[in-house]
């Protein structure tokens, strides 16, 4: 069993690295941070490794001591963790650290996963990587406290869209009561997590609306995000998050895209669908990623109204 051999590894390891992906959402940073505080209990030499600093919604979370943002002199590990990631490239600069540990593990649920790692265990029916990262606590035997389970409430929360979306099980559900359970607090977490936003979020939003289309007799919703709107809005890139929801619910809209358009002329796709288009097999055409109902990808010079064209075509052929 992979689980397994994965579990003993990292209980024989010293030196731990553990890895969300770039841009690390709450399943991504939430999953890390129970993780390594879970491996601190062993006695463990543990380093949250981000690429960029914590967003704010979740500067809350215990284990932020263990954070250490990406810098370009690199350590050596005995074992680095990939969470969450389906690829290399969502590893972006610490992918060479990753590469340089003797050891090298990767734990993910995305159903695109190249399971680029020496170790890879991807369980696509996980709602989140916090579900997996649940049972391996389990299995290694380390106890519950409210912090491991604060953090992978988050993770679990998040990526369910707050128990909403389609990959929520029953075992999902069990897995939340077990952590409330130890002492999480679900009404806090929800506010900072769900119910709180900046005005500069809140101006994006606006700009977001105003420019938003509906194309395709109503199916397909679309936002583009230019440095002009966010310069208006004042909004950071993590601002972002939570956009493509504007126009996935959106009566008749099986189909919500927002592009973000970089000055530099990168291009980043966010992806999401109702019920039926799988938008990670889309994503997969411009070498992104993903789950079914929510994907995206980035292209580093692209054209945008040649990448518009292609991904209407792609999504018109799948509706
Ligand atoms: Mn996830």
């Amino acid at each position: 069993m992979i689980m397994n051999k994965i579990n003993s590894i990292i209980s024989e390891a010293k030196s731990i690295a553990i890895m969300p992906h770039i841009s690390a959402d709450g399943d991504a940073l939430g999953s890390s941070l129970a993780l390594g505080i879970a491996l601190k209990k062993l006695n463990k030499d543990i380093t949250i490794y981000l690429e960029e600093d914590i967003p704010y919604i979740y500067n809350f979370l215990p284990g932020t001591e263990l954070v250490n943002i990406y810098s370009a002199e690199i350590k050596k590990y005995d074992v680095v963790v990939a969470l969450d990631t389906g690829d290399m490239k969502r590893l972006g600069k610490r992918a060479e650290i990753f590469e340089a540990a003797p050891i090298t593990i990767n734990i993910d649920h995305h159903t695109t996963n190249s399971e680029f790692a020496m170790y890879n265990y991807v369980q696509t029916g996980a709602a989140a990587v916090g579900e997996i990262v649940y049972q391996m606590i389990k299995d290694m035997d380390i106890s519950f406290d409210t912090d491991i389970s604060t953090c992978l409430y988050v993770a679990i929360a998040t990526d369910t869209g707050g128990f909403r979306y389609s990959n929520t099980t029953s075992v999902t559900h069990q897995i939340a009561g077990y952590l409330i359970n130890k002492g999480v607090d679900v009404a806090e977490i929800s506010q900072r997590v769900f119910e709180s936003t900046s005005f500069e979020r809140v101006k994006l939003t606006g700009l977001a609306i105003k420019s938003l289309e509906i194309l395709e007799n109503g199916k397909v919703a679309l936002v583009v995000l230019t440095d002009d709107i966010m310069n208006e809005a004042g909004a950071k890139e993590e601002e972002t998050d939570g956009i493509v929801n504007l126009g996935r619910n959106i009566r008749g809209v099986e189909v919500s895209v927002v592009l973000r358009k970089k000055g530099n002329g990168e291009i980043k796709a966010n992806l999401r669908s109702k019920s039926y288009v799988d938008v990670s097999a889309i994503a997969n055409m411009f070498k992104g990623g993903g789950h079914k109902k929510a994907a995206g990808f980035r292209v580093e010079n692209g054209n945008l109204e040649e990448i518009k064209r292609r991904l209407l075509e792609d999504i018109k052929e799948a509706l």
